[in-house]
């Protein structure tokens, strides 16, 4: 298709899910389980993105380049990678989806989904209404099915030329096990071990605000998640209490009651994967504050419902402070200075997203330079991404790409490098 053809699509797609957001924010709660206004939020934030994609879709541009030697010029053009993969987590069971889909169309690709078998309504929904909005059969293809099944299938196929993963550490290695044998690209985007960092100067109610949001929002099932907070010793106490407090008064339940702060985990078998998270804690001697049960009585004995849950006294070493849990637990490390939080944070083998809490100039951008993370806020939760900046980790958290933004239509592309010589003719 013509660039400003793909453009006119994808904006035609973006009112499509506006005009249905009620309808899919409901269907999203029932599969997945997030509160509605959650399910809304992300309906809209997916939309926004195909509005910026679509946007972007005309300014597809190459360089053309002055070459050293005379009579020559060098042209740089971008193509596209030809099929590609998008493999989805059950999170974000539609923005993730468009995030993925979306800059591999603009840059030309065809797209073969596979979103998460607990959550693939979205994804057929999404390839429905990018249809109605245009989009010639063939080029967005969704799959559905067990991962170790359709997505081995998927990653080893000799017609895909790039797989694009959103999931766990350990399934991105195995992912990357497969693409490397073959030489395939792959983009990873796995998990995260992130950290609020709480000083001295800090905006105490806003840092428990961001905390509590970015622990217990999603059920605390992002890889952005807030799983590690480090607080100076100074307000540890002061920090905590306010926690503990905006913990307890999350209201827990079915995500279709618009009171509900907080739903389920997406399954049972969530559940007791925190939950032996909680034993851990404890045998590692780290201290429960509050949560660390199932809730089972009455309506939720119907669901996957987890209390959020505060372990204090964490020591970096402990597997609480180490290991992704995916559900609504956070760690608390107290620390003596700003030096030391640094060294606490960076002691993972994460690096997606921290988050500092100061006012002070001087730690700010000592803290952008000395923290090993793709992503960093100040004075904000670790969640949060913005669709035109670049989105990813360091270290095990993925495998050096990025994606949104513009830097994504770039990973989605093949560059062509052009010499073309026009010398004098020879007599
Ligand atoms: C955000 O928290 O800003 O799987 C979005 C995930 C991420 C999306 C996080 N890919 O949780």
């Amino acid at each position: 298709m013509l660039a400003k053809d793909r453009a006119r699509t994808l904006r035609r797609w973006a009112d499509l899910m506006i005009d249905h957001v009620d309808d899919l924010a409901l269907l999203l709660t029932s599969e997945q389980g997030k509160p509605l206004a959650e399910s809304r939020a992300e309906i809209v934030y997916a939309a926004s993105f195909l509005e910026w994609f679509g946007e972007e879709a005309k300014r597809v541009y190459g360089d053309t380049i002055p070459s050293p030697w005379p009579d020559k010029r060098i042209v740089v053009t971008k193509e596209p990678v030809g099929v590609t993969g998008g493999i989805t987590p059950w999170n974000f069971p539609m923005a993730i989806p468009a995030w993925k889909t979306l800059p591999a169309l603009l840059a030309g690709n065809a797209v073969i989904l596979k979103p998460a078998s607990d959550t693939p309504l979205l994804a057929l929904k999404l390839a429905n209404l990018l249809h109605e909005a245009g989009l010639p059969g063939g080029v967005l293809n969704v799959i559905t099915g067990p991962g170790v099944v359709l997505g081995d299938a998927l990653v080893s196929h000799k017609g895909v030329n790039m797989i694009s993963l959103t999931g766990s550490t350990e399934v991105g290695r195995h992912v990357a096990e497969i693409c490397g044998r073959d030489l395939r690209r792959c983009t990873l985007e796995l998990g995260g071990k992130n950290a609020v960092i709480v000083l001295e100067d800090a905006d105490l109610d806003l840092a428990v605000e961001s905390v509590s949001w970015g622990a217990f929002g999603t059920t605390g099932q992002r890889c952005t998640a807030t799983s590690r907070v480090i607080v100076h010793k100074a307000i540890q106490h002061a920090f905590t209490d306010r926690l503990v407090a905006a913990a307890e008064k999350l209201q827990i339940g079915n995500g279709l009651d618009e009171k509900v702060d907080m739903g389920p985990l997406v399954n049972r078998g969530r559940v007791h994967a925190v939950h032996q998270y909680t034993q851990v804690g404890q045998q590692e001697g780290a201290k429960l504050l509050t949560g660390g049960t199932p809730l089972n009585n009455g309506d939720y004995s119907q669901g996957a419902f987890y209390k959020p849950t505060v372990f204090t006294d964490v020591s970096p070493d402990m597997r609480i402070a180490r290991e992704e849990v995916f559900g609504p637990f956070v760690s608390i490390l107290p620390v003596a200075s700003y030096e030391e939080a640094v060294q606490v944070a960076n002691a993972t083998e994460y690096g997606l997203s921290t988050s500092i809490f100061t006012n002070d100039l001087r730690t700010t951008f000592r803290a952008m330079r000395e923290i090993e993370s793709g992503l960093i806020y100040f004075n904000a939760p670790t969640t949060g991404a913005e669709i035109h900046m670049p989105f990813g980790g360091v270290k095990a958290s993925g495998n050096g790409h990025r994606e949104l933004g513009t830097h994504a239509v770039e990973e989605f592309s093949e560059t062509k490098s052009i010499f073309v010589s026009y010398p004098p003719k020879h007599k």
